[in-house]
């Protein structure tokens, strides 16, 4: 029998990864998605397009405020697995929606294993914990340290990750907390930093754009590719009893380092193209270094990630000039002529 999995969060950039590579490992995949007034489907239109009209893909709408949108689809399909990826994701902009982010990321999270719990105990249960939940803790941070964090957000993550872990531990239910650190991809959202830097690059030599302005490029940060990273999601739900993972690099770069690897690739003095310190960009309280300590996943579940930084930003840099219609090699003789 097939394996049915649960994904909140399918139209996001883990969620879009997660549910192709479930989808290869065989499982039937039912994404559970929010309605918005402009369809935004982007990310996984190729696997619906090859999926859906086989059974094998099902979107739902649900609302994360609405337990019995979340209950009749347990009901129903009494799924194997469920990935809780969905959440209000944006560090900077939980500190003006602190409410609605508590709402979507920690409360939604006791409303699913709420309804796990009364009505289909045997469903194994994933929790998109964050390295922000270390806030200021110094690296490197391992499941053992301890969490100080520094936002609506990190808060809303650490008690989503007390939730898990109390319905596991007084219910017995198989729940476990992925500790992720930073990871991007070309499905990265446009307004965190790293996509932000190479869509900007892009829109620069495509003449849209003459600057990029970022907050501060000071903090650090450990950063990898999601594709490697939905697989240790994976894994964590296949691993023998529920417990919770750390996945992370293991490096540490500041954010001047991603800007300035990003521009050598194109031979470009970054300087002139970067401004900083940009007050709309500044946070009230930063998250200044996460550098994370994964030996217990790497040990436990044999994941180890296999992009690093420099092939990572390649493969975002790549794509946002693919967006714009460049090749590498046509970037690099645009940036020499804006360069001049
Ligand atoms: P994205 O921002 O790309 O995706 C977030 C997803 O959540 C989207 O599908 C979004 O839907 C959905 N969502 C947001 N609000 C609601 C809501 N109110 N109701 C229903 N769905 C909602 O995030 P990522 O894919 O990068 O991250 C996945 C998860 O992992 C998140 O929980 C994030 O907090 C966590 N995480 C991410 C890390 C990272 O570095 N990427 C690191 C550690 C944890 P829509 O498309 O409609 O906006
Ligand atoms: P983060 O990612 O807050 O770590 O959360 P983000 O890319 O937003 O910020 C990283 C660091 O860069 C600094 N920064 C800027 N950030 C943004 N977004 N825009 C700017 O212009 C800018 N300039 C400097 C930030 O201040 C910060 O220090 C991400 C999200 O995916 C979370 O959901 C996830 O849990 C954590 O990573 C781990």
């Amino acid at each position: 029998m097939k394996k049915i999995a649960f994904i909140t969060g399918v139209t996001g950039q883990d969620g879009s990864y997660l549910a192709e590579l479930l989808l290869s490992k065989k499982y039937i995949v039912h994404g559970l998605l929010r309605r918005t007034s402009f369809l935004n489907l982007d990310r996984i239109q190729e696997i619906i397009d090859r999926y859906e009209s086989k059974g094998l893909l099902k979107l739902h709408y649900i609302d994360l405020t609405d337990t019995s949108s979340i209950t009749n689809l347990i009901i129903k399909y009494k799924p194997h697995e469920f990935y809780n990826l969905a959440s209000m994701s944006h560090v900077g902009i939980s500190y003006f929606t602190g409410e609605a982010t508590l709402n979507i990321n920690a409360i939604a999270t006791y409303r699913i294993l709420e309804s796990i719990l009364k009505n289909h105990k045997k469903c194994k249960f994933y929790q998109a914990s964050s390295s922000e939940m270390f806030g200021s803790t110094p690296p490197p941070q391992n499941e053992k340290s301890p969490f100080n964090p520094q936002s609506p957000y990190g808060i809303s993550k650490v008690a989503a990750y007390y939730t898990t872990r109390y319905f596991r531990q007084a219910h017995g239910l198989f729940a476990s907390n992925g500790i992720l650190f930073n990871h991007e991809s070309p499905r990265r959202g446009l307004n965190f930093v790293t996509r932000k830097i190479t869509h900007s690059l892009a829109r620069i030599l495509s003449g849209y754009e003459k600057k990029i302005y970022l907050g501060d490029i000071s903090t650090r940060r450990d950063w990898g590719h999601s594709k490697d990273y939905v697989r240790g999601i994976w894994m964590i739900l296949q691993h023998k009893r529920p417990e919770d993972f750390v996945l992370s690099t293991g490096k540490n770069y500041s954010i001047e380092d991603f800007v300035k690897k990003t521009f050598k690739i194109l031979g470009l003095n970054w300087k002139k193209f970067v401004s900083t310190n940009n007050k709309n960009f500044l946070r009230p309280s930063e998250v200044r270094n996460l550098q994370g300590n994964s030996n217990k996943a790497r040990k436990l579940l044999k994941w180890k990630p296999i992009y690093n930084l420099d092939t990572l930003c390649l493969d975002m840099l790549k794509s946002d000039l693919k967006l714009y219609g460049m090749t590498l090699e046509q970037a690099k003789e645009k940036a020499k002529k804006i360069s001049k």
